[in-house]
């Protein structure tokens, strides 16, 4: 029984050091349509906010105004990236003194904002590195996001020439913690919000000749809510984990896995909008038949565009990886569609590795 009843991922916010050029790249890349803007013509004074949504899928970018902005420091310290993953919940009071009860550490207590829309609650507690969870409720609110924002003006924002990408809703969020850490974050989700763990992922089935890390699973509200926590291991070289701890300055959100319907059709758009894919060998599609068995899409199709393909006891799922989205080698995204299976493409962990290992060579983060 979960601690906290939560309903789904409501939003991801991510501090970027400029929203507008931010929104412009998630709207003309990743085919988000930009619905709502705070900032000082909707008399925000100390930061502007674009909101962004694809299906399901919403992201909210801020950034500060001006450097007495509270969150200004962590710009310089983990440039962009996912400040809050929040949580729609059916009673913020409750699920935040649940969980502070439970040993969470409080960030903002249950707040009421309010305007002519109606009433936003939310409360935020904090997790891994400087990432924060809120929970919110907007089930008394008519508004676009939450008070402070406006829907944008169209003549800012319209057309959408972005080909569209079909992206639907969030699959998972994966975090980096620092070696030894990630047992202690494990206990954190299973004890503080009730979540279970789903899986597990050691040394010896994540590591390639050079590399190493481990991964564990936990999953909340009905499955709906999943995060698996990565941890650098013990290799020959530097492990992409480290290399993400040592450029984001600590841990935090390290990708977020963007799920389709039609994941050929949202890579050639992706790919049509500037995207830049990671590539795995061409022999990891010689193999693949004989890997996967029989599915629907084309083979030919899949290496053109470089999606890999995993298979479990309940069917068989599509991902792909961009490249780091910021200049630091930090965050990421994943495209996935699910065809039965539930899995995290563990049949994948070693192509996609030495494809990240390659870029790691490349910047001399190896
Ligand atoms: O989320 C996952 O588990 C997969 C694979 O550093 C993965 O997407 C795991 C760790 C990592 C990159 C991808
Ligand atoms: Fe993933």
């Amino acid at each position: 029984m979960d601690a906290v009843p939560i309903r789904r991922i409501d939003h991801v916010r991510f501090f970027v050091g400029n929203a507008r050029q931010s929104a412009f790249f998630y709207r003309n890349a990743f085919g988000f349509d930009v619905v709502a803007y705070a900032g000082l013509e909707t008399k925000v004074r100390h930061e502007a906010g674009y909101i962004l949504k694809s299906g399901d899928i919403t992201f909210a970018l801020i950034s500060p105004l001006k450097s007495s902005h509270p969150e200004y420091p962590r710009l310089v310290t983990h440039g962009d990236g996912v400040m809050d993953i929040a949580l729609e919940v059916d009673d913020v009071k409750k699920a935040y003194n649940e969980t502070v009860y439970r040993g969470a550490v409080g960030v903002v207590g249950p707040t009421v904002l309010e305007d002519e829309q109606g009433q936003y609650e939310f409360a935020s507690i904090r997790t891994y590195g400087d990432t924060t969870h809120s929970f919110v409720n907007r089930d008394k609110y008519k508004g676009v996001f939450s008070p402070g924002f406006k829907p944008l003006d169209p003549g800012r924002y319209n057309p959408n020439t972005a080909k569209p990408a079909g992206l639907k809703n969030i699959d998972h969020i994966v975090g980096n913690v620092e070696l030894g850490k990630m047992n202690d974050w494990v206990e954190y989700y299973k004890k503080i919000m009730g979540f279970d763990q789903l899986v597990s992922f050691d040394d010896k089935q994540i590591s390639t000749e050079y590399t190493a890390l481990m991964s564990k699973v936990v999953q909340g509200g009905d499955g709906r809510v999943k995060f698996p926590l990565n941890e650098p291991a013990q290799g020959r070289r530097k492990s992409q984990i480290d290399e993400y701890l040592d450029f984001y300055g600590g841990p935090g959100v390290q990708h977020i896995a963007l799920a389709t319907d039609d994941i050929i059709k949202t890579v050639k758009a992706l790919r049509a909008n500037d995207v830049s894919f990671l590539r795995v060998p061409k022999t990891y599609y010689e193999m693949l038949p004989s890997r996967v068995g029989p599915i629907k899409e084309n083979i030919d199709e899949l290496a053109d565009l470089g999606i890999l393909v995993d298979r479990d006891d309940e069917g068989y799922m599509l991902q792909i990886f961009t490249k780091p989205v910021c200049d630091r080698p930090t965050v990421f995204f994943e495209i996935i569609q699910r065809a039965g299976s539930k899995s995290f493409g563990k049949g994948n962990f070693k192509a996609l590795f030495e494809a990240i290992e390659r870029e790691q060579a490349k910047r001399g983060t190896l």
